[in-house]
Formats: structure tokens, sequence, C-alpha cells
């Protein structure tokens, strides 16, 4: 059934039954001596090219194959539009390797074709912490589809992801591969209603009329929350302690030091966004709640080009309840004219979703690890990790 898929060190789906096999990496790291040296040969008509994200034609050329080529929802209306600000900030956080930013060339016309990635992350699991790769931006141009290029692509970044003796990895797809560590689903909170039911995005409720559901998704102006601000570069330690002691409830989640905090969570406009909760009287920070920013292209309308959504990402609520911190979040982004936030049910997010409007969307996110077995797989509720 997954001829690949069969071949990797993955929890296989017929092993899902066998409880005896333990946690922890399914098969050992080999000497460095023994990861290949050379890379995995490609169809004649292409070579590898090792990308340069500081080089704006190669971005340029990086964002134009994604923008026409990667994921699209299930009806094929909308198509992800990562910028490329937001593909620079994905793919360079502290000690990135070049080596691992892989694209492919049509030898000729030297025509970017194909593309994978992967970043540097320590990712805990139960308690033991792992260096691991995530793989993101796997896409493969419309016009060469079901050539079976995408195993060459993970099998070549698996092996320069060896050649830093490092041997797991972290990923997610939209679709169902040997095998989920959990599953979940995407949430929608309208903040445009009437784009989002142009565009075809979402529908008119039964009973409904545009001006009642214009009504039932109005926000205030600003937050409500008496101290909620902008994270600072100054808030970075307070950050981290906040974020750390919040991700070691969750079975799976990435280990977070300052770097990675002021990388990953320090706003960056129109690519990332953070908000905390400074208590007035003490000045502790107490909560913090982030966002990115995906657009989606809108395929095939005649008024509209793009959708602008907002992803939350990591939100940690210590004395603000998370759902008035979360409906703040939603002022924010509507106040920066946003048509929509999203949401998985990860960490604790089903304590909000339904009551501030959020509604579930046809579209679910599998989670998956190389090389490291997790045995019965986690809830979403168990997850902390949030990948781009
Ligand atoms: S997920 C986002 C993936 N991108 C898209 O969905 C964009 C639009 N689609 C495309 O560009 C192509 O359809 C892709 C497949 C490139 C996805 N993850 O070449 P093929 C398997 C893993 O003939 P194509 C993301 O970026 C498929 O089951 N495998 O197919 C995370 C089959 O294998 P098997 C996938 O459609 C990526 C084989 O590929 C995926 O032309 C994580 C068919 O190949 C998928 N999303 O190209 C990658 N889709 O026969 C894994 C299909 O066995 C990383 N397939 O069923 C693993 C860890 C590596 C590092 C390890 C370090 C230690
Ligand atoms: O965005 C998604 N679905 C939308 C649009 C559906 C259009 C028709 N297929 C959706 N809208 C309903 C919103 C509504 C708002 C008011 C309240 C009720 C709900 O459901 C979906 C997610 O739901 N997105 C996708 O399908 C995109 C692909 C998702 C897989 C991503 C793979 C990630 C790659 C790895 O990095």
């Amino acid at each position: 059934r997954h001829k690949f898929w069969e071949t990797q060190p993955v929890g296989q789906f017929r092993d899902a039954a066998d409880s005896s096999l333990p946690d922890g990496a399914i098969e050992p790291p080999t000497p460095l001596s023994e990861v290949r040296a050379d890379p995995y040969p490609l169809p004649a008509a292409f070579e590898w090219y090792t990308c340069d994200l500081d080089d704006d034609a190669l971005l340029t050329d990086l964002y134009a194959l994604l923008a026409h080529n990667y994921v699209e929802d299930d009806e094929n209306m909308f198509r992800f539009n990562y910028s490329p600000a937001f593909l620079r900030w994905a793919l360079r956080p502290p000690s990135f390797f070049r080596a691992w930013h892989i694209g492919v060339r049509a030898r000729e016309s030297k025509k970017l074709v194909a593309f994978i990635s992967g970043v540097p992350a320590r990712i805990r699991a139960r308690d033991d912490v792992v260096r691991m790769a995530e793989i993101n931006f796997l896409c493969v141009h419309k016009k060469l589809r079901s050539k079976r290029l995408a195993p060459v692509l993970i099998r070549e970044v698996t092996r320069r992801v060896h050649q830093e003796n490092i041997w797991q990895a972290a990923y997610t797809a939209g679709v169902v591969l040997p095998t989920p560590i959990t599953t979940c689903r995407y949430w929608h909170r309208s903040l445009n209603p009437k784009k989002l039911i142009d565009v075809g995005f979402s529908r008119l409720g039964p009973r409904m009329t545009m001006s009642r559901t214009v009504r039932l998704y109005k926000l205030p102006d600003a937050p409500l929350t008496p101290g909620f601000r902008q994270m600072e570069l100054r808030d970075v330690a307070a950050v981290t302690r906040l974020l750390r002691a919040y991700l070691a409830k969750f079975v799976v989640a990435p280990d977070f030091d300052e770097m990675d905090v002021e990388h990953w969570l320090l706003p960056r406009e129109d690519v990332v966004d953070s908000y905390l909760v400074e208590s007035p009287e003490t000045h502790e920070v107490t909560d913090f709640c982030s966002f990115y920013t995906l657009p989606s292209s809108v395929l095939n309308n005649a008024n509209y080009a793009t959708l602008k959504a907002a992803y939350s990402y990591y939100n940690v609520s210590t004395k603000t309840p998370l759902q008035q911190l979360m409906n703040d979040a939603l002022i924010v982004a509507k106040q920066k004219n946003y048509d929509v936030f999203n949401a998985l049910d990860v960490m604790e997010n089903e304590s909000f979703l339904k009551e501030l409007k959020f509604g579930p969307g046809d579209g679910q996110l599998h989670y998956y690890l190389y090389n490291y077995r997790i045995r019965n797989g986690i809830k979403p509720s168990e997850l902390g990790l949030v990948l781009l």
C-alpha cells in the first residue's frame, strides 16, 4: 500500500496493535562514517540545488513555487500563500543548517521545480528531550506529480539530517501516512464574515441573514484586559519562563530556550504577533498569546485574490482566563484586518473554541514523528507542538 513508507523507520500500521514495542527510537543511530556521502540520484533532467535564503532571487523563486504548487483545501478553492519574509523566518531559526534547504532545479532552464526543508529543534516526548529536524514545505511542481520524486526528496533530507548526527524528525501533513501520533482538527473564527462568505470559505448559516451574521461575529475595538500589550525584546526571559513551565504539561512539546523564544515569538510584522499581560500592579508577566500570519490565495474568485488568516501559535494563561486572553487575540487580529483566526484543537484550545464562536473546519492535520515510537499515540490535548 505504501511502497515508500513501508521501508522507513516509522510506526507501521501493522504494528499498531503490538503494545510490547517500547516508546523511543525505532532504530539506533548508525556511525556517521556509514551515512551515505553523496546525494541520491535524481532523474537526469534535474539537479539538486542547496538554497541560499539570503539570496532575494532564490527567495522569490521559492515563494513562487509554493504560491503556485503548495497545499490546497480538499475542493481546491484556497492555496497557502506563505510570504517571502515568513519563509525566511521559518527556515532560519537558531543554528539552522543551510544544507537542509533543498531545492530541485531543471538542469536546462534552472527553474526551481521541487523543495523540501528541515530546521533543527529540541522536542520532548514524555521525559526524553530529543534533537530532531522539523520537516516542512515539501513541494513538487504540479506538472511533475506522481513520478515518485517525493520519496527522493525525503531520502535526501534524511541523509543530510543524519550527517548532523540527528536521527529523529517531526512533521505534519494533511494526508494519512504511517502512522500519526495524533490527528488534529482545524477550527475557524470568522472576523470578516461577509468576505468569507463571498469567497466560499464559509456559508450563511440556516435562518441567518448577512446582517445577523455580521453582528454575531462583532468584536470590541480594542483589547479588554488591563496590561495587555505587544511582547518586546526585554520580555524574552519572562516569556521563556512562562512558556517552559506551561509546555512541561504536554506529552510532546518543544524544549524552547531564550534564543528560540526570541526567534519564534518576538513580533515580526505580518509574520508573527505576540502579546502578553503585564500586571499593572506588580509588572509581572502573567499571560501570553501569539499567532502567525499565513494568507491563502483565493482561487477563481472575481472579487478577492487573498484571505488574510491568523493561526493560533503558543498561548499561556496563569492569571487571565485563557478564554479572555484569546478574545483579546481575536480583537487585535480584527484590528489588524485579518479575515479569519484559525486554531487547532491542540493544548487547551478546546476550552475556548466553542465559547469564542470558532466552528470546525473540513481540514485535519496529522502529526508524525520519524524514527520515534509513541505507543498508542496521544490526544490532541496532549500535544504542545505547533508547526508552521
Ligand atoms: S506536508 C505538505 C506536503 N505538501 C503538499 O501537500 C503540497 C502539494 N503537494 C505536493 O507538492 C505533492 O503532492 C507532494 C507529493 C510533494 C506532497 N508527506 O512523488 P510522489 C508520499 C510525506 O509520486 P507527489 C510537509 O511538508 C506518498 O504516500 N509523504 O507523489 C511535511 C507516496 O509514498 P507511499 C507523502 O504527489 C512533509 C509518495 O509520497 C506526502 O508527486 C514531511 C508518492 O510520491 C506528504 N505530505 O508528491 C515529509 N504526500 O507510496 C516526511 C505524499 O509510500 C519527512 N507522500 O505511500 C520524514 C522525515 C525526514 C527526516 C528524517 C531525519 C531523521
Ligand atoms: O481552511 C480550511 N477549510 C475551510 C474552507 C473550506 C472550503 C471548502 N473546502 C473551512 N471553512 C469553514 C469555516 C466556517 C467558519 C464559520 C464557522 C464554521 C466553520 O472549513 C481547511 C481547514 O479546515 N484547510 C485546508 O484544508 C488546508 C489544508 C489543511 C492541511 C494542511 C497540511 C499542512 C502541511 C504541513 O505543513
